[in-house]
């Protein structure tokens, strides 16, 4: 099967907007009082920075969660994690879906670490279940339906919102805003970053459906996420929180491999959040992105581009990162007490 042309066949299905519509930023007002509904389409459980980012995300009022998607493997045990974490936090009246469970063409297979759910997750959680509406039918029929323009934080890979995509032509012309944590532009200093960053590489024909629908799209590659991260006194800070959910939160991050070897991690999904709630956190770059879906060493690369004519722009790019501010503001919104 040449899977390079029906990829080009799939990517043409969602090319109706011959012009792009890249948010005007920042899209939010210091101080509004009106929060901005968001989506989180999450492959929680992987690396913890899943969960930092939820933590993130329910500690900031700026933000009211619509629905929270799952993707990409066992997407019922992703769920219940989410599940669990909301219900410590007393949110039970959040949708929490399951979605897609393997890439768009299954060429890749699916990366599973084996610590999911460990150290969260009690016996007695099996009875969490997500509800049973299917994660893309719900983020179609969210955005579609709902009362107001949504904006959906995708932070991994994304085959659930490429099949969202495929499924409602027009729902890229109604989202407020997609911003997504994934690529990498590699630029002179970023020699050292992998070719493909993990989200793009897990499921490259979804990347490359995404990039080319025409949704408002902020794109948080790993140029800018590597620069961010959290620290042992991070960690016990959130700890001091107080609560079971800070606990929680504390703990999985305490028990992720790589904090619990080197004493910090990289924020990348924090970082996409956070370009959402304060957009002068991030240096947004108006670039032409493709995904490579071949490759030897490449399916899944983004390749960006400055716009021309024939390539316009498709994506705002946050080139630069103001981290020190970020980490900060990421502690106190993660540790705050719950409103
Ligand atoms: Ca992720």
């Amino acid at each position: 099967m040449n899977c390079g042309r029906c990829i080009a066949d799939l990517a043409a299905l969602v090319r109706p907007y011959p012009t792009t519509r890249l948010p005007d930023y920042p899209t939010r007002t210091e101080g509004t009082a009106i929060p901005t509904r968001v989506i989180l389409d999450t492959d929680i459980g992987t690396d913890v920075d899943d969960c930092l980012a939820l933590a993130l995300l329910l500690g900031s009022p700026e933000l009211e969660l619509a629905g929270v998607t799952c993707v990409y493997g066992d997407v019922r045990l992703r769920a219940r994690m989410v599940l669990k974490l909301l219900a410590l936090r007393g949110m039970t009246d959040v949708p929490v879906l399951a979605g897609v469970e393997q890439p768009l063409l299954g060429r890749v297979p699916v990366y599973w670490a084996g610590h999911e759910g460990a150290g969260l997750l009690e016996p007695a959680d099996e009875a969490l279940a997500p509800a049973p509406e299917h994660a893309v039918d719900f983020i179609v029929r969210a955005v579609m339906e709902g009362p107001e323009p949504l904006h959906l934080i995708a932070v991994g890979p994304l085959t659930n919102v490429a099949l969202a995509f495929l499924r409602e032509p027009r729902l890229a012309g109604r989202l407020a805003g997609l911003t997504i944590m994934g690529g990498a532009m590699r630029g002179p200093e970023a020699a050292h970053l992998p070719l493909v960053e993990h989200n793009f590489r897990c499921d490259p024909e979804a990347a490359a459906i995404v990039l080319a629908a025409g949704a408002p799209t902020v794109l948080v590659p790993l140029d800018v996420t590597t620069r961010v991260v959290v620290r042992r006194e991070g960690a016990a800070r959130i700890r001091a929180g107080g609560t079971p959910f800070h606990a929680a939160v504390a703990e999985q991050l305490e028990r992720y491999p790589r904090f619990r070897d080197q004493g910090r991690t990289f924020l990348h999904d924090p970082l996409a959040v956070a370009a959402v709630i304060q957009p002068d956190l991030v240096r947004l770059t108006d670039l032409h992105v493709d995904v490579e879906t071949g490759g030897r060493h490449t399916a899944g690369a983004s390749l960006m581009l400055t716009p021309t004519a024939d390539a316009p722009a498709n994506a705002r790019v946050a080139l630069g990162v103001d981290a020190a501010r970020f980490e900060a503001f990421f502690l106190e919104r993660a540790a705050a007490a719950q409103g």
